[in-house]
């Protein structure tokens, strides 16, 4: 039976486990619940399939099982895996992706490097989806593409499914367009992306960011502009637009363009926070520490996420206003990245050597500044660090979005607690009763941390509430909602009759 959803998601959607002797696939655990949300539409959907690589030996690939399902999900709700080499993994994602693209979508130019990319193995792959989606798919079918993995794979389905409903989200920002061009593959990603039906992104700006990159190349017509919705700060913020561009026209068909953030899931992190197993880590922690402040940091190692700026920060801090010394812990998890991704090694070292400088200079016989885990800490620990936490500092350099932002709140919903939440990151332009900092000024950084530090117990629960209501309003199931909605609506334009 052919799927009226295709899913198209370079990460699987479940872990691997062996039980009695047979392997189940399970759905994977997360806080943000994208993976729980998608697996509502899956079941609503007639038929649907969810379409991942998966890494494999070549003994492996001989009796590989291309289709597996899922255990508690619907029987029609299918998981197509594409199986890759390491060799193929290593320069589709670790190196062309992450090398190249991944830099200029963080407007980081002098990370790209060009030389190591493979841009045929890209193209491969890119097909190797856009062939699976294709026989997976039915006429009507909803292909849902996730992020710039994927970047040309719109195009390849285009080809063969010239009336199949095509919808791509970014993950990621997009760049300015004078960033965006650096990648001499421009004209190939842009011409696929306007094979769309729909193309998302977080926030208007790189929804703006998109259009004009595209208008740079291609002759583009704007078709539809409207102001930013409700839920965007339109102005005086560093990612803020007041207005956005919602339907562009290319070669005779309409392209829609949207912003619609990922949510994360508040009710679920609540009954995270208030398990037992929870609760009793938040009183361990309390006791350990007593009254000191506590600031949690969660994140990948990556150049974007601002770890050294932060870091640099409370060093000042703590040569600035010594009494906060043996007065406050940060609790920073800087997850170190998969083996071979050699793009992140610099910033792994420069986290490990100023947390060792920090600790080395301040530290005593019973308090050290820093604690670091560059292992993924077990998700009860880090919803007891959200919860104990009076401050969470998030200082991304740049970012999409960022979901520990929005965690973080969930986890604080009618109490107190300080967002520190850098301004370049896509969730700054949706909070803004955060404390909004500029991770690229060290005057502003210092400011910042000293106004959280020194908040009144009732302006941090005011601004806690404000924050909340919009987490709330937006969350995932609402992303994922936005997104069905906008489809549907793409279908039901499209099936009217033109008028003569
Ligand atoms: C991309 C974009 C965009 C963190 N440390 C641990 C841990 N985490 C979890 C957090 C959160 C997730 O990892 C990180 O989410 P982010 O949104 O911050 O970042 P990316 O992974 O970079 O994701 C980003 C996102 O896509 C969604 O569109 O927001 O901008 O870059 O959920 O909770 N989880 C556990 N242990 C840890 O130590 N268990």
């Amino acid at each position: 039976m052919k799927s009226s959803l295709v899913i198209l998601y370079h990460r699987e959607p479940y872990d691997e486990v062996q039980e009695n002797g047979k392997t189940i696939y399970r759905e994977k655990k997360s806080p943000n619940g994208i993976v729980p949300t998608l697996k509502s539409f899956f079941a609503n959907a007639e038929s649907s399939t969810w379409i991942a690589w998966k890494q494999v030996t070549a003994k492996q690939q001989e009796e590989f099982q291309d289709r597996v399902t899922m255990e508690g999900w619907s029987d029609e709700a299918v998981i197509r895996r594409i199986p890759l080499t390491a060799d193929r993994v290593r320069n589709f994602y670790y190196i062309t992706a992450k090398e190249a693209f991944w830099p200029i979508l963080h407007s980081f130019p002098e990370h790209f490097t060009y030389e190591s990319s493979d841009w045929e193995n890209f193209t491969y792959i890119n097909q190797l989806f856009a062939e699976a989606a294709c026989e997976e798919a039915a006429e009507d079918a909803l292909i849902w593409i996730h992020d710039y993995n994927l970047w040309l794979t719109p195009y390849y389905i285009r080809q063969k499914m010239p009336n199949v409903k095509i919808a791509f989200f970014h993950h990621t920002p997009f760049p300015a367009a004078d960033v965006f061009n650096i990648l001499h593959w421009r004209e190939a990603i842009v011409d696929s992306l306007l094979c769309c039906d729909l193309c998302g992104f977080h926030i208007p700006r790189y929804v703006e960011n998109f259009v004009s990159a595209a208008r740079s190349l291609r002759d583009v017509e704007l078709v539809e502009k409207k102001p930013v919705p409700e839920a965007f700060t339109p102005f005086g913020t560093a990612l803020a637009e007041p207005e956005m561009t919602t339907k562009l026209k290319y070669q005779g068909r309409i392209v829609n363009v949207d912003a619609f953030p990922v949510g994360t899931n508040p009710g679920y992190i609540q009954e995270m926070v208030n398990k037992p197993s929870v609760q009793e880590r938040v009183k361990q922690i309390r006791d350990d520490i007593g009254d000191n402040k506590l600031i949690v940091s969660a994140g990948r190692v990556d150049y974007v996420k601002g770890a050294r700026e932060m870091l640099l920060c409370y060093e000042r801090l703590l040569e600035r206003r010594p009494e906060w010394q043996g007065k406050v812990n940060l609790i920073m998890t800087a997850v170190k990245a998969a083996a071979g991704m050699r793009v992140y090694k610099t910033a792994q070292s420069q986290i490990e050597q100023l947390v060792g400088k920090i600790n080395g200079r301040f530290s005593k016989l019973n308090w050290t500044p820093i604690v670091l885990f560059t292992e993924p800490v077990p998700f009860d620990d880090l919803m007891a660090f959200y919860k104990t936490a009076d401050i969470a500092w998030i200082p991304p350099l740049r970012d999409g979005l960022n979901l520990v932002a929005k965690e973080y709140i969930s986890a604080h919903a009618g109490e107190d607690g300080v967002l520190i939440l850098s301004e370049f990151t896509g969730s700054a332009v949706e909070l803004p009763d955060a404390v909004l900092t500029n991770p690229y000024a060290d005057k502003h950084m210092d400011d910042c941390i000293d106004l959280a530090l020194d908040m009144s117990p009732d302006e941090q629960k005011q601004r806690m509430t404000k924050l909340y209501e919009a987490v709330r309003r937006y969350d995932v199931q609402q992303w994922a909602n936005h997104m069905f909605r906008e489809a549907k609506a793409i279908v039901a334009e499209a099936e009217e009759p033109a008028l003569v």
